[in-house]
């Protein structure tokens, strides 16, 4: 297998990530290929265009926030935009930064090998490319490879089917359709807010009752855009000082929910539902997500407002969660619950009634046939882990990054970012990214540190960088530490490996704060961690 061609580094995915990377080392002079699985920019916000695809944090902090010339230059029309609106801001930026020169679309991974002797990565795509770089960089998203139950007999249905993270580019018409949505995570509830706006009747399939907080989307005055614009150093600096980079959302009252009267509490959830602001009812008091007596009456107050919004008394029991609130991926939703007073809207409880088999007319569960036209998997992905572990990526002696993982059983990284054995390979979104903060934030501190890095690696002369075990362990160490302290350690999701069957349990993500993470970065800025193997004749100082 010939190498075609050599860059410095090759990036794959262009997603927010991988298109700020791409920027910052072209930016530097370094040659630069991104290879990208679809037709355009946009990672996430290209793949999931499924109905009713928003997204969940302000759009002030839900951007780029290394320039201010694109920052003045965009203009959001609302607070939480649609997909369509985030995905012409990512082509906005592609083109402003003339990245797609650099990139090659419709193009898939299929491996990448370390080559000890030329100390190399050799990348190899669907498309027969096969080139060569120093740097390695896969950005492929925590939550890009699907998962879909195994239904007996999928095979035979006849109607459509679709998963929400592979929508297709033409609209799906559900006019006069009976739709099934399987799943109720956060692609779910928009998914099924929108549907049933249009479908004939929808069924939800529903595996485990969430807590949805209510959510509105005012549009953006003028003079909100202006203030936006126009203060943008100081808007980067919240983002930069927040707890989850996302300033919009603030400690309400910084004291334990225990400390108010019940009716007094009553008052201040009932206010804070009623802002309708998404994931600020978590930030109502210091320890909703510490203290489970105090979680408790957070939890109490929605399931009760759940059985006021939903007439009908054995689906609202069916919508009433159990789970610690804030202790799964928090989902926000207009009139979710209001869906469920919809004549054409029905809900399925599968831990009471699973499914046993689809036919080729629909899904029969343990309590009767349901015939569709339509069924939409919005059941999730195999997260943090699986993107990597499918990649065919081998490090030194030929070790797969899923064997040095163990299948996941014995997950380490340095820092979410490097791995031992992995010279010179520096992952963006992976295991041990941050999955408690605004997403575009912790990819520019990533992305940053990583440029910082490779500028060391040339300014001193390196050939190879490497995480030491030391750092490694110490790192994952505290991850998990910090993990186990978490409220995510109490319940069953997609941060923990849960929600696929047979996957390996553990902490798939970094669960401290904003800050925290940023003052891990920081401390790696002393390179302590990494062992470097200098070009010949040269003497590296630390
Ligand atoms: O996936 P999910 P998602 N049989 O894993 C159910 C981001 N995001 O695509 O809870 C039946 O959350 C599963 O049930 P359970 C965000 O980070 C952001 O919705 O595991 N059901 C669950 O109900 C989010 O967290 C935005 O018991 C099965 C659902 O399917 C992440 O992406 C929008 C099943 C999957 O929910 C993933 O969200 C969308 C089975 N075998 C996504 N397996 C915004 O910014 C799974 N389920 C707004």
């Amino acid at each position: 297998m010939t190498i075609s061609k050599e860059f410095d580094a090759v990036i794959v995915g262009a997603g927010f990530s991988g298109m700020y990377m791409l920027h910052l080392l072209r930016e530097e002079g370094f040659s630069v290929r991104l290879y990208e699985a679809g037709s355009n920019v946009g990672g996430t916000w290209y793949w999931n265009r499924y109905p009713g695809a928003r997204c969940d944090i302000p759009t002030e902090s839900y951007c780029y926030t290394f320039s201010e010339e694109i920052h003045r230059e965009w203009t959001w029309s609302s607070v939480y935009p649609e997909q369509s609106e985030i995905l012409d801001y990512c082509n906005f930026v592609a083109n402003k930064l003339d990245l797609r020169r650099d990139i090659q679309f419709n193009t898939r991974l299929t491996s990448a090998e370390y080559d000890e002797k030329s100390k190399k990565w050799k990348v190899c795509t669907g498309e027969g490319d096969i080139v060569q770089a120093k740097y390695f960089i896969p950005a492929l998203g925590n939550v890009s490879i699907p998962h879909a139950p195994n239904i007996k007999g999928l095979e035979h249905f006849q109607g459509e089917t679709y998963h929400t993270s592979r929508w297709p580019h033409e609209k799906v018409d559900f006019k006069g359709k009976r739709v099934a949505v399987i799943g109720t995570g956060s692609s779910g509830v928009q998914a099924i807010t929108s549907i049933s706006k249009e479908a004939e009747h929808l069924t939800v399939f529903q595996r485990t009752p969430q807590f949805v907080s209510p959510v509105k989307n005012p549009l953006l005055s003028p003079d909100q855009v202006k203030e936006m614009k126009n203060n943008f150093p100081e808007l980067r600096r919240k983002i930069r000082e927040h707890f989850i980079g996302a300033p919009t959302f603030d400690l309400r009252r910084p004291y334990s929910a225990l400390e108010d009267t019940p009716e007094e509490r009553q008052r201040f959830y009932e206010e804070l539902w009623n802002e309708q602001n998404g994931f600020q009812l978590l930030f109502s008091y210091l320890d909703i997500t510490v203290n489970d007596e105090a979680n408790a009456t957070l939890a109490e107050f929605v399931r009760t407002k759940i059985k006021e919004i939903v007439k009908d008394p054995d689906t609202a029991e069916n919508l009433l969660p159990t789970y610690l609130i804030g202790g799964k991926r928090p989902v926000v939703g207009t009139n979710y619950y209001e869906t469920y007073n919809q004549e054409n809207v029905s809900l399925v409880n599968l831990k009471n009634t699973p499914i046993v088999e689809c036919t080729k007319k629909g899904l029969v569960t343990s309590e009767g046939e349901h015939e569709f036209d339509i069924i939409v998997f919005a059941s999730g992905f195999d997260a943090m882990t699986g993107p990597l572990m499918k990649a065919n990526i081998r490090g030194r002696n030929g070790i797969f990054l899923k064997d040095k993982w163990d299948g996941g059983r014995n997950l380490k990284t340095f820092l979410g970012v490097c791995n031992v054995g992995f010279p010179n390979m520096f992952t963006i979104t992976g295991p041990h990214f941050p999955l408690t903060t605004n997403a575009i934030t912790v990819n520019e501190v990533i992305v940053e540190w990583i440029f910082d890095c490779i500028k060391y690696v040339e300014e001193h002369g390196v050939e190879e960088i490497e995480a030491t075990s030391e750092a490694e362990e110490t790192w994952t160490n505290h991850a998990n530490e910090v993990g186990e302290q978490s409220i995510y350690a109490k319940v069953d999701s997609w941060y923990t490996g849960a929600n696929i069957e047979g996957k390996p349990r553990g902490f798939l993500g970094y669960t401290g704060d904003y800050l925290m993470f940023q003052e891990q970065f920081n401390n790696a800025r002393d390179y302590k961690g990494f062992t470097f193997t200098p070009k010949q004749n040269v003497a590296v100082e630390k």
